[in-house]
């Protein structure tokens, strides 16, 4: 790889309010954790320690910051009036749902902040990035100006960056970012392949999910093909299996990844693999490894449990591929059997595996990928990025030190109608903006 490109890392910062609210239809995770006690004290410091070791490996890792909650604007906007403390106690008898989707610290999940373009694909050799709308979740929906706000301010320089609108708020849209999306290059800074991946298309609705709600459409998917100026003949659309959705595949980073030319993935990942491989294989200048997961290998049920799937592969300084996964991965055998293979073979890249305790993220169906947002960046456009949010050994310890002194060590639901841990969430959150030099990104701040 050459030393003046990389694929840079940007992680979401867990918030002060995590918390388990069974949120997300169709993540099992997240449902069948609902209601229990987290711990956003440990959840930010697993996700800080996961930072570190990106970081230790040699890699360039960032950081993106968490967003204001509660959104108590969101709860005045649908009509709960008075005192900080009545907005909070009207939603609860009105709807817990709508009082926990104000305090979800969701944006922790980066893969779903955006969709990026690095510039070697790009008509215009600038890096895109569209927001994603997030529409098929409430919680998740409340998310996106916040995010629109911070990528503009990381990535302020438009003569590397277009960070674009998001897509319309509106279901024919419907766009989850990155974690439908995956690029294929020979390497990082050579001309890719986008996968964009999707669960609905309304002029095909045959083959669809039964059981639970797909959350991408391809007309999202198409549109940001258009917007970031790729090159039609170097994209490709595919539809997720509908029984992986329905056994819990909300989005397809929760069933294949890639990096540069590996590909793993399981077989009932998508609805038509074989064409797909050749199409991905023949643009790209070198023969596609790819790592097929049977279901004799393991089930869709053990890649949900385990999210193998859900592993960061990442290419090393010395072009060496690492994966990092998730602990839970380690603990299914039929799934470690199967990493233990792939390491061992000398067929794919892939040499070494580090598994990554991020638990608290995990109970709400966040893996180490999902809490990434992967951007592709030569080291002149890194020069231009907002360098607050570049991790160094320093931010990692004053962060650190930050959350341990400020974050909550336990959150319950009923903690969500305390007026004064909502007044303390802000004071946490404007120390943060100090610390990442980012003040005037929170709506309080205004
Ligand atoms: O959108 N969970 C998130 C998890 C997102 C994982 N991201 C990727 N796969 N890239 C979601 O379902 C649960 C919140 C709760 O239930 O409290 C939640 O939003």
């Amino acid at each position: 790889m050459p030393s003046n490109f990389q694929e840079v890392n940007f992680d979401g910062l867990i918030g002060p309010t995590h918390n388990y609210a069974g949120l997300s239809a169709g993540n099992i995770a997240s449902l069948s954790n609902a209601g229990g006690v987290s711990k956003p004290k440990a959840a930010a410091l697993q996700g800080l320690s996961k930072m570190k070791v990106l970081m230790d490996l040699g890699l360039t890792q960032g950081v993106l910051p968490p967003q204001q909650r509660p959104d108590l604007s969101f709860l005045r906007r649908i009509g709960f009036e008075g005192s900080d403390a009545h907005v909070l106690a009207q939603a609860n008898d009105t709807d817990p749902t709508l009082l926990a989707a104000a305090w979800s610290a969701s944006s922790m999940w980066a893969a779903n902040a955006a969709t990026v373009s690095p510039s070697p694909d790009t008509k215009d050799h600038k890096v895109h990035l569209t927001p994603a709308n997030l529409v098929s979740n409430l919680h998740r929906s409340l998310e996106h100006p916040t995010t629109t706000r911070a990528l503009r301010m990381i990535f302020r320089d438009d003569s590397h960056f277009f960070v674009h609108d998001p897509l319309p708020d509106q279901a024919r849209f419907a766009d989850e970012g990155a974690a439908n999306h995956i690029r294929f290059a020979s390497a990082h800074d050579q001309p890719g392949i986008e996968l964009f991946v999707y669960g609905v298309d309304i002029h095909d609705p045959t083959n669809s999910a039964r059981n639970y709600p797909s959350r991408q459409t391809r007309a999202a998917c198409e549109a940001i093909a258009r917007t970031h100026q790729l090159d039609p003949s170097r994209v490709i659309f595919a539809r997720q299996h509908p029984d992986a959705i329905d056994a819990g595949v909300f989005h397809n980073d929760v069933i294949a990844t890639g990096n540069e030319s590996v590909f793993l993935y399981h077989e009932q990942a998508f609805a038509t693999s074989r064409s797909m491989l050749t199409d991905l294989a023949s643009p790209l200048g070198k023969p596609l490894t790819t790592i097929e997961a049977h279901d004799t290998d393991f089930s869709l049920e053990d890649a949900v449990k385990s999210y193998l799937f859900n592993s960061q592969i990442v290419t090393l300084p010395d072009n060496s591929m690492a994966l990092i996964a998730p602990l839970e991965s380690s603990e299914n055998p039929r799934v470690s059997a199967f990493i233990d293979r792939m390491i061992e073979t000398t067929s794919n890249p892939i040499n070494a595996v580090h598994y990554l305790d991020v638990r608290e993220s995990m109970r709400n169906g966040g893996g180490p990928a999902c809490l990434r947002l992967r951007v592709p960046l030569s080291d002149t456009e890194l020069s231009a990025v907002h360098q607050g949010v570049i991790m160094t050994n320093d931010l990692h310890a004053r962060l650190v030190e930050f959350v341990e002194r400020t974050y909550p060590d336990e959150l319950t639901q009923s903690d969500l109608l305390d007026p004064q841990l909502a007044d303390r969430c802000v004071q946490i959150l404007d120390e943060l903006t100090t610390i990442l030099d980012l003040s005037g990104l929170y709506p309080f701040q205004h």
